[in-house]
């Protein structure tokens, strides 16, 4: 009988789509988590990289393997359950793994924006985001294969577990200001729902995780953290 256990960080976008997949797949699993601020020892000597998510693999005989990088971690899951989240079709497949590394770009883009230290490179990022999301619009609303809510049109897929925690950001953006990114976008907007209600998804992370992501874009020195503080500091009446 084999054990997985996912080494975890809470905000971490890349954990959120190993959890996703796990669930999908109905393969019971537990969670650690560590601080990636204070990293512990154990968890320095088995991740190669010093990140999250790693996959603990253990074996009947107390044996175990780790695994790290959320696309081998997601792959292997492919390879071992019969319920598969890629499509069947190699083009197909190919095209899915492709629009997963765009999503890790759209996080990146995310980074530079909730990093940007002044109001000019924030609108600057927030335009490039606008510029990714636009691309996106145009393969859902033109060139899925089938009709249906998620990525791939009917079936959920992985490219759904790389793009749910990527909309849980906006959510936090939203709180704190209008950008100009998501907007127009229809068939993304209808997406970011169904990703938002959907079980795996709901599951993917804890309870307040909303306040703590907050916290941390607070807690940095940022433009939008800035806009943040300013926010905070008004009187409740002139708050939307
Ligand atoms: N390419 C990696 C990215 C994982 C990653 O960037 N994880 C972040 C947290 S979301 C991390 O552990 N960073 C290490 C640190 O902050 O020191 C993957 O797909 O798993």
């Amino acid at each position: 009988m084999t054990d997985f256990t996912l080494v975890s960080f809470h905000l971490c976008p890349y954990v959120q789509r190993a959890a996703i997949a796990l669930a999908e797949k109905s393969v019971p699993f537990t969670r650690s988590y560590v601080d990636l601020a204070d990293k512990p020892d154990w968890f320095q000597n088995i991740s190669p990289l010093g990140k999250v998510p790693l996959l603990l693999v253990g074996g009947p005989h107390g044996d175990r393997t780790v695994l790290f990088e959320s696309g081998p971690i997601l792959e292997y899951l492919e390879d071992i359950t019969d319920k598969n989240l890629h499509p069947a079709d190699p083009l197909e497949r190919a095209k899915h793994r492709a629009w997963i590394e765009y999503g890790s770009a759209v996080l990146a883009a995310i980074w530079r924006f909730y990093s940007a230290a002044d109001e000019t490179r924030l609108a600057s990022e927030a335009a490039g985001l606008e510029k990714m999301f636009a691309r996106l619009e145009h393969v859902l609303a033109d060139e899925r294969p089938s009709s249906g809510p998620w990525f791939g049109g009917t079936a959920f897929s992985l490219v759904d577990t790389a793009f749910a925690p990527v909309f849980r950001y906006f959510d936090a953006f939203e709180r704190i200001g209008k950008f100009n990114i998501l907007e127009n976008k229809p068939t993304i907007a209808v997406w970011r729902r169904e990703l938002a209600a959907h079980a795996s998804v709901r599951n993917a992370v804890i309870d307040d995780f909303g306040d703590r992501l907050d916290a941390f874009l607070a807690a940095r020195d940022s433009a939008l953290a800035r806009r943040m503080i300013t926010y905070a500091e008004l009187p409740i009446s002139s708050k939307q």
